[in-house]
């Protein structure tokens, strides 16, 4: 059944929230729903999905619901606020004897165990223009007992039907060599990555547009003693479509993502990675990290790569990228995706769920 669908999302910064919702939207929309995307910052769209998605339309931040009211579920991302005139049209419907819409906290992700706690709970609304509707918690995750993840239907038949030597021909990179791509904020290790790739001339390292290339020319300006850069091809990339991104990561060898969206991809794309977690004031993001790395049941070495990529370890060095470490994290990470690939996939539960609850 076709629903329509209000998803809600507010930017914090970087890329991920509008990504997320991004994919959620264009997935909404390949499974024949209707979405309106209401975001107060629409900018990474332009060339995150320049295509845009049929049955999705980009809207403002609204500041009351539409005229035709609101859908049969509304999403908040992130627990974004929803304005309460529209919160106020949710309760009018409510009221009016309807069971819709269906309300629903879209959560970050995160491998720890309070998501399969909390996963689906009601939260019950005391105040303000939603008091008396029920709001219910959906957490993304890895588990059969959590939401899961975001994975198109059609992803398997886009993977398959790529191809990768191809790509890596076009992109000047030999069967052999080793292909490095880099989405990251700014690593505390970065530094002695590049020494590490700097003197093999087999090594390319493909750097995403915005933090991740100003971490790295800054690394080149402050580490004049650094000088054997010019081996290492360095590719500085323009911003990309969302499936070009995908594509990049089934293309490369070792994927060096962050955030949220991007480590996701990592996974599906079954290639070694490492995952620099979005950095949290409080050092909340140390635990986060350890349960993802639990999860994925990384080797020794893969443990030790995330605590210096990441900053939970200092003063020692980098393992080593070579044959025999990626061979151990590829088979890290192939497991991890046949795990995953066994359990639905975040759209599905969700459908399920609003079945359930309307
Ligand atoms: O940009 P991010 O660091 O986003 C983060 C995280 O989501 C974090 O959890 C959140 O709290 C914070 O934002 C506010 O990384 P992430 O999640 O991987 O999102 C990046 C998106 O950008 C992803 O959808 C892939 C996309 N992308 C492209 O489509 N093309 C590109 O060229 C690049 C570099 C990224």
């Amino acid at each position: 059944m076709s629903l329509r669908w209000d998803l809600f999302c507010q930017v914090i910064d970087n890329f991920g929230d509008i990504g997320v919702c991004w994919r959620l939207a264009a997935e909404l929309g390949a499974r024949g729903h209707q979405v309106r995307l209401w975001t107060d910052d629409a900018s990474a769209l332009t060339w995150m999905a320049p295509q845009g998605a049929a049955g999705v339309q980009v809207r403002p931040w609204p500041t009351e619901a539409p005229p035709d009211g609101p859908g049969d579920v509304v999403i908040e991302a992130f627990g974004c606020e929803i304005p309460p005139d529209f919160i106020a049209a949710i309760a009018h419907q409510a009221g009016a004897g309807d069971q819709k819409p269906l309300w629903i906290n879209l959560e970050y992700l995160s491998a720890e165990g309070y998501v399969e706690r909390c996963h689906a709970l009601p939260s019950p609304l005391m105040s303000g223009p939603g008091a008396g509707l029920t709001r219910w918690f959906f957490y993304p995750g890895f588990t059969p007992r959590t939401g899961g993840l975001l994975r198109e239907q059609d992803l398997a038949a886009r993977q398959a039907a790529f191809d990768r030597q191809a790509w890596r021909r076009r992109n000047g990179i030999a069967p052999g060599d080793l292909a490095v791509s880099l989405f990251c904020y700014e690593p505390p290790a970065l530094g002695q990555l590049l020494a590490q790739l700097a003197p093999r001339a087999d090594a390319h390292l493909l750097v995403t547009p915005g933090r991740a290339a100003q971490a790295v020319l800054h690394e080149i300006a402050t580490h004049p003693a650094w000088t054997e850069r010019e081996k290492l091809s360095i590719s500085y990339l323009p911003p990309c479509p969302q499936p070009t991104f995908d594509e990049m990561l089934w293309a490369c060898d070792l994927n060096l993502v962050r955030g949220e969206d991007s480590l996701v991809r990592a996974l599906w794309a079954g290639q070694p990675f490492v995952w620099h977690i979005y950095p949290q004031h409080d050092d909340a993001h140390h635990a986060k990290l350890l349960a993802f790395l639990d999860w994925l049941q990384a080797p020794a070495s893969l443990r030790r790569f995330h605590a210096l990529w990441n900053g939970l370890e200092a003063a020692s060095t980098l393992p080593l990228l070579d044959a025999d470490t990626l061979a151990e994290w590829s088979a890290c990470a192939l497991a991890a995706r046949a795990r995953l690939l066994e359990q639905a996939d975040l759209l599905t539960l969700l459908l399920g769920f609003v079945a359930e609850k309307s």
